[in-house]
């Protein structure tokens, strides 16, 4: 079994022991960023939830505080489920989340701060009215959860909407309130779909654009329980009628984009306006086993915060981690113009520790004429594809990229890579992240994940590689951040000797590596000890 402290991460948020999941309630408030998190107090499987607690002044160093809320009170013994903060006014942070009842009813319910002059919000207090929202009607007790924080209206109402499944659709319900405390449900919700079944940890916010569109355009992300993946829409917020109105109507939910193609769910984001942007985190399960996870004594992990904003064209959303954790980087090493031909495997020789490393590589093609033709059906299931054309399998454009926590004979590694494609007058890139070969250790879960790229080959003939590797956490991002891979990996090489970083191309054309830059990085503070008490 799995006991090693070579999986723990060095700079990915995770508390000292025990399990966590869904990033809960972010928000800015005087000064301080506020994380919470679903976090089981006993134990490292999920059960007897509560909201655990830290505190930044840089989203990436965090002190831990003592959990928020625990599970004191008739409207969520049974768990303090996932939920958000609302700033109500200069001087009141309040949180929304889901109780699961006494009779395991999922229930909505409010939390105060204790002292507002306690910069650090240590403790909070729930009034004896909870719950505010109760599964009523057509509502169904279980499948109710997870507010949004709030957002108010040209009447000045408040408004917030909870992930549902209703007759079978999945469903953002929506709410309003003049004091966020009485809450009437509206006719219609904000949005549902009959693409999907129940919508967990709903998302809706304006995007932040990278030009100046003259519409704001909106962002619904849900998080589907039958795939444990993140989606997301984009489109208008009617106001009067108070409906989120997609861009794109579908009636699969394949069809819908994807905030991230690994392992990350539950994502949450916030405003943050000390640097006008916004901020989104995940979840990240693990994928060992239960009872590696009872031997390690921790499971889960968050990702590296994003900013997350619009792309010129208004088609779609870009991340890219957030620039405060280039302050953990150290000993850069920069290569330049290195061709790649078919079959080459080159290893980077000077990143000296590739356990704990931030990589970003640009990968220059010189001709795009051996580009395979695209079966359309693929689109459907990129994930398949990328099972199917492997790293190690000859194409034409690509596959390249790099080889990633590699024992020091290959035989274990990561291959995120890229692979070109012709569709009509134009090219599409599949991005994938080939988790087979990570580990030669048994009992673990490992995919093949993937997803078609939007990159303008014709414009500009280049596809970027950013990777955060951090033990057993490896975050990608392509194209400028068009497409994410979280994977988590346990490599035996972890624990019995070093890893290596290569990069590859198992095409039939020489792709040119025009940069390449790879730093260690340091070892953040994260939660190492409640020392803050009130
Ligand atoms: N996790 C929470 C729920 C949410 C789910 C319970 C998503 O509130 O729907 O821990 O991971």
């Amino acid at each position: 079994s799995i006991v090693s402290k070579q999986y723990r991460t060095a700079y990915h948020f995770q508390p000292p022991k025990n399990w966590i999941n869904d990033p809960n309630g972010p928000m800015y408030y005087k000064g301080i960023y506020h994380l919470f998190y679903q976090y089981n107090p006993n134990g490292s499987l999920w059960g007897d939830i509560i909201w655990g607690h830290s505190v930044s002044t840089d989203l990436i160093n965090w002190i831990r505080l003592e959990p928020a809320l625990d599970r004191t009170t008739p409207s969520d013994n049974n768990g303090c489920w996932s939920g958000s903060a609302t700033i109500l006014a200069p001087d009141s942070p309040v949180i929304l989340y889901t109780g699961s009842d006494s009779s395991n009813r999922q229930v909505q319910n409010i939390a105060f701060p204790v002292n507002l002059t306690d910069p650090y919000l240590t403790k909070w207090t729930k009034p004896a009215y909870n719950p505010l929202i109760e599964p009523v009607g057509d509502l169904n007790s279980s499948e109710f959860r997870d507010p949004t924080t709030g957002w108010v209206g040209k009447d000045n109402l408040w408004r917030i909407a909870i992930g549902a499944e209703l007759q079978g659709k999945g469903a953002a319900i929506l709410y309003k309130s003049k004091d966020f405390v009485h809450w009437v449900r509206a006719k219609d919700p904000l949005h549902s779909s009959s693409a999907s079944g129940m919508w967990e940890c709903p998302d809706f916010y304006p995007a932040v654009a990278e030009g100046d569109g003259s519409e704001t355009k909106y962002v619904l992300k849900m998080s589907l329980t039958e795939t444990g993946m993140d989606y997301y829409m984009l489109g208008k917020y009617e106001e009067d009628r108070d409906a989120f109105v997609p861009d794109n109507v579908v009636d699969d939910y394949r069809l819908w984009a994807r905030i991230d193609f690994g392992k990350f769910y539950a994502s949450k984001s916030f405003f943050d306006p000390q640097k006008h942007r916004r901020v989104l985190y995940g979840w990240s399960s693990e994928s060992d086993s239960a009872s590696d996870d009872v031997a390690k004594g921790w499971a889960g992990i968050h990702t590296i915060p994003r900013t997350i904003w619009l792309d010129n064209s208004g088609k779609q959303l870009l991340q890219w981690p957030i620039e405060e954790v280039e302050s953990l980087r150290k000993d850069e090493v920069h290569l330049q113009d290195i061709d790649l031909n078919t079959g080459a495997v080159f290893e980077v020789k000077e990143l000296k520790e590739a356990s704990q490393a931030d990589v970003e590589a640009e990968f220059e093609l010189y001709n795009l004429e051996r580009a395979e033709p695209l079966d359309p059906n693929w689109l459907l299931d990129p994930q398949k594809l990328c099972e199917e054309q492997s790293a190690s399998a000859p194409g034409g454009v690509g596959p390249f990229g790099l080889l990633l926590l590699a024992s020091d004979d290959l035989v274990e590694h990561t291959a995120v890579y890229f692979k070109v494609y012709r569709s009509q007058n134009s090219y599409m890139v599949l991005m994938c992240s080939d988790q087979r070969r990570s580990s030669s250790r048994p009992g673990l879960y490992k995919p093949a994940y993937g997803g078609f790229l939007d990159v303008d080959l014709q414009k500009e003939r280049k596809i970027s590689l950013r990777t955060l590797i951090d033990h057993s956490v490896i975050e990608s991002f392509g194209g400028g951040g068009r497409g994410c891979i979280t994977a988590r990996v346990y490599p035996e090489a972890l624990c019995t000797g070093s890893t290596y970083l290569h990069a590859f191309n198992n095409g039939s054309t020489t792709v040119k590596i025009s940069t390449l830059k790879a730093w260690k990085m340091r070892r953040a503070k994260i939660n190492e000890n409640i020392s803050i008490r009130s």
